[in-house]
């Protein structure tokens, strides 16, 4: 409170920024700054901004307990002499661990190793993980992808969220775009598919709510009850992994009962014929599809009507909100595929409020080849194009790699060297990737060099050589696009970088330079990069600019508009980006059950029940969870199994018993909540960091390295367990 009443006492000011974080809604936020303290007192929601309208969820409210945080890592560290790697309880002080060195010398010896480690094994034992702890245009890839391209380090396969769901939606329509949130508004019927709205992408649901009032029906499609689920009108707990067949059975009834717009179909869509036929073969009849699905029978035949009748009256047409839920599953790109043809087939595209919307990331044409330089791979030692490594097979990259008979054996692994350094930013792998087990033997390897970038004492600075401390988004400047709106925006550096943390770009600037200083791409900064981000030449980014973007906060895309002036995704056919022109229906999809799912090759088997592995509602993955605020808000889900009462009761256990969750790739041990947010076959826990639950461990203890049928993504939904009561417990 004192700083409030300093702000008030001198006159704060203020700074726009952009919520950075891994989020659809990339929020615009303004920061009050004490200017005689240049601390930064109050965060809220930029009322101007024309989707996230004024406020932040809960997580970013409390932003200030993260960049003020008094454990947060302020100082590049080096691991002390003799201290093994591996996990430390949560309250240990680092600097037992690790001793504070000054960024030059820092600078200086992993220049220094990496050189050695590329000249002793080839530069592509250097393998960079990096994820999305932001995804400004800058720190998620710009100077780091350069000089990891100059370096000719392996390149990473980014795969580990939305690779399945993002190649569904090129292979269908060409490109990652949408229905605009906004547009929700005026949906006459509204399927959130595989999508956690309350949770993820809070500012979607005011639309969807405007549209309610409207009379809109909104209809929740998740095997789990999430908030969103318990305020719909309707909520259908489907079986994980059968959203492909789901979607086969509304289109069986859609075709069947004609409420196909054929005239749509035949200027818009390649293939619409065979789609039709397949889709009319008897095992996509709701009665067969319910069987497997979960879901009555009348319940998918009503659904179907509604969606097909949707806009043809008074009522607003059928919008989807298909979330990356469905895509975390083995044939998830299929099933992708498969939920995104339905507005095809109605041809709900052609009215405000219909369509569907994953994610719009491809309406934003910044120059990524310019920012990240992908021909320095050529000029630098390799003079080839590096290989690829997928981040969702972390565990087998730093175990298997350059072994005799190892990761070769794999499905899509690659050859070559083992990885002899690893470079990890923007991630938390020790905690967000599948089969920790694997990947926790690999990052505890003693000839593994290891670096982490990070804002704090994570579970995977655990196991790194040096820790070099990282900005947070009011410390460092941002271009910021979006996956679920349409505006570009500017994110303002609003106060100082705390202690000597540096932004991603200034690290791998100053590493490039030091490296390679003959080359020329390590000079940019930060509004030089912006500059040629924005300077593809790409008519959506029409007149949008550095200085307009920095005197308006946000400006909309130059997306095409109708005669109306209404800008409606794909209602003709100048925007399909297939290369036939059209959205394209075939391969047609066909429903295949996930290895590790009821009606799997495992299911039934020794590990009958289904288990969610799912995100946290008050973190964001695994950011956040270390901050006592945030806990407090999950405090009555954190270390719990969410267990269905006929599950429970077949093996004798009641709520609050500590159970052993288990499979092939490790064990848990969580503390039982017996109730309906799950079917009967389906148990859920919740994303934590390691260090801070009871056994070490998160769900990623059971998940897999197994990937998706398209874009080679992680199947974290696709996961088998069985459950026991631990010994001694009531
Ligand atoms: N609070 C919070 N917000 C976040 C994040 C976070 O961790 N916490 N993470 C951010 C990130 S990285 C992303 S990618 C987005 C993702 O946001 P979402 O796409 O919403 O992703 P998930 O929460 O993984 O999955 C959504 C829902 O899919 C359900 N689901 C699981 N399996 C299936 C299935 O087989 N079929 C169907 N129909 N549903 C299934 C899950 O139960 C879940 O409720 O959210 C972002 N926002
Ligand atoms: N079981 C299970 N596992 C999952 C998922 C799931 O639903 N279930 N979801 C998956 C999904 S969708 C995703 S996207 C991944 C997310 O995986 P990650 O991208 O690794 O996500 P976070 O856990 O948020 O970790 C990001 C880290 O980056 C740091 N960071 C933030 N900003 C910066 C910065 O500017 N510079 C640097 N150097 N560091 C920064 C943060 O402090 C944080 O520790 O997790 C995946 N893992
Ligand atoms: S996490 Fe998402 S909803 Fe929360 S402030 Fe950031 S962009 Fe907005
Ligand atoms: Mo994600």
């Amino acid at each position: 409170m004192a700083s409030v009443s300093t702000a008030i006492r001198t006159g704060g000011k203020t700074v726009h920024a952009v919520c950075t974080h891994d989020c659809p809604d990339s929020c615009g936020v303004l920061v009050t700054v004490d200017t005689l303290t240049g601390r930064a007192v109050k965060l809220q929601g930029d009322p101007a901004h024309p989707v996230t309208r004024g406020f932040l969820c809960g997580k970013v409210a409390r932003y200030l307990d993260r960049v003020y945080a008094p454990d947060r890592l302020l100082y590049p560290m080096r691991r002390r002499k003799g201290v093994a790697k591996g996990p430390l309880p949560a309250a240990t002080d680092p600097a037992r661990i690790f001793e504070r060195i000054g960024w030059e010398e820092a600078l200086e010896e992993i220049a220094r190793r990496l050189q050695q480690i590329a000249d002793q094994f080839g530069p592509e034992s250097i393998l960079p993980y990096s994820y999305a702890g932001t995804i400004g245009q800058l720190g998620y890839g710009s100077m780091d992808r350069r000089f990891f391209h100059r370096l000719g380090a392996s390149q990473l396969d980014r795969t580990i969220c939305s690779s399945a769901g993002g190649e569904a939606l090129k292979q269908v329509y060409g490109v990652r775009l949408g229905t605009p949130p906004q547009d929700f508004a005026h949906a006459g019927l509204i399927l959130v598919w595989g999508g956690n709205v309350h949770g993820n992408n809070i500012h979607l649901w005011p639309f969807m709510e405007q549209a309610r009032r409207g009379g809109a029906r909104l209809v929740v499609i998740d095997p789990y009850s999430t908030r969103t689920a318990a305020l719909a009108d309707e909520h259908l707990a489907i079986h994980p992994g059968t959203d492909g067949l789901l979607a086969l059975s509304l289109m069986h009834v859609l075709f069947r009962d004609g409420y196909e717009d054929a005239e749509y179909l035949r200027e818009c869509t390649n293939g619409a014929d065979q789609l039709r036929a397949h889709a009319l073969r008897a095992e996509h009849a709701p009665q067969q599809a319910s069987a497997v699905t979960g879901i009555p029978a009348e319940s998918i035949e009503r659904l179907a009507r509604a969606y097909g009748a949707a806009g043809q009256g008074r009522g607003g047409p059928a919008a989807i909100r298909l979330n990356y839920g469905v895509q975390r599953s083995q044939n998830g790109g299929t099933a992708v595929r498969a939920v995104s043809m339905l507005p095809l087939i109605t041809g709900s595209w052609k009215q405000r409020g219909g369509g569907l919307l994953l994610s719009v990331s491809g309406a934003f044409p910044f120059d990524s080849q310019r920012l990240q330089m992908p021909e320095l791979m050529q000029a630098g030692p390799l003079g080839r194009t590096a290989r690829t490594v997928n981040m969702s097979a972390l565990g087998l990259a730093l175990t298997e790699l350059g072994s005799e008979g190892g990761a070769a054996s794999e499905r899509s692994a690659p050859t070559g060297p083992p990885v002899k350094a690893l470079f990890v930013y923007n991630s938390n792998p020790a905690a967000v990737a599948p089969d920790s087990g694997r990947v926790l033997r690999g990052l505890r390897r003693p000839d593994l060099f290891t670096v982490v970038h990070e804002q704090f004492f994570t579970d995977t600075t655990d196991y790194a050589d040096l820790v070099l401390p990282a900005t947070t988004f009011l410390e460092s400047k941002e271009l910021m696009g979006a996956y679920g709106h349409l505006f570009a925006q500017i994110s303002q550096p609003a106060i100082a970088p705390r202690g000597e943390a540096r932004s991603n770009v200034w690290l791998f600037g100053e590493l490039g330079k030091r490296m390679f200083p003959a080359e020329p791409a390590f000079a940019d900064d930060e509004d030089q990069l912006i500059d040629q981000a924005l300077g593809s030449g790409h008519p959506y980014l029409e007149g949008i600019t550095r200085r307009r973007l920095e005197n308006e906060g946000h400006v909309a895309l130059s997306l095409p508009k109708d005669l109306h002036g209404e800008t409606l995704p794909f209602s003709t056919r100048e925007w399909f980006a297939t290369p036939g022109g059209r959205a394209e229906l075939t391969p047609v999809p066909e429903w295949v059950p996930p290895v590790e799912s009821r009606h799997g090759a495992e299911g039934g088997g020794r590990f009958p029940l289904e288990f969610l592995a799912r995100k946290a509602d008050h973190y964001m993955n695994s950011t956040f969870a270390n901050l006592p605020g945030h806990r407090q808000m999950e405090r009555s889900m954190a270390g719990v199994l969410e267990m269905h009462p006929i599950d429970a009761s077949e093996r004798g256990i009641v709520s609050g018993d500590r159970v052993r969750v288990w499979n092939r790739r490790g064990q848990l041990t969580l503390t039982v909540s017996v109730g309906f947010t799950v079917p009967a076959g389906v148990v859920a826990s919740r994303m934590d960091w390691q260090k801070l639950s009871v056994d070490g461990q998160n769900g990623n203890a059971l998940t897999s390295e197994r990937l998706t049928d398209l874009g080679r993504g992680a199947t974290f939904y696709s996961t088998l367990v069985e459950v026991d009561k631990e010994l001694g417990t009531k």
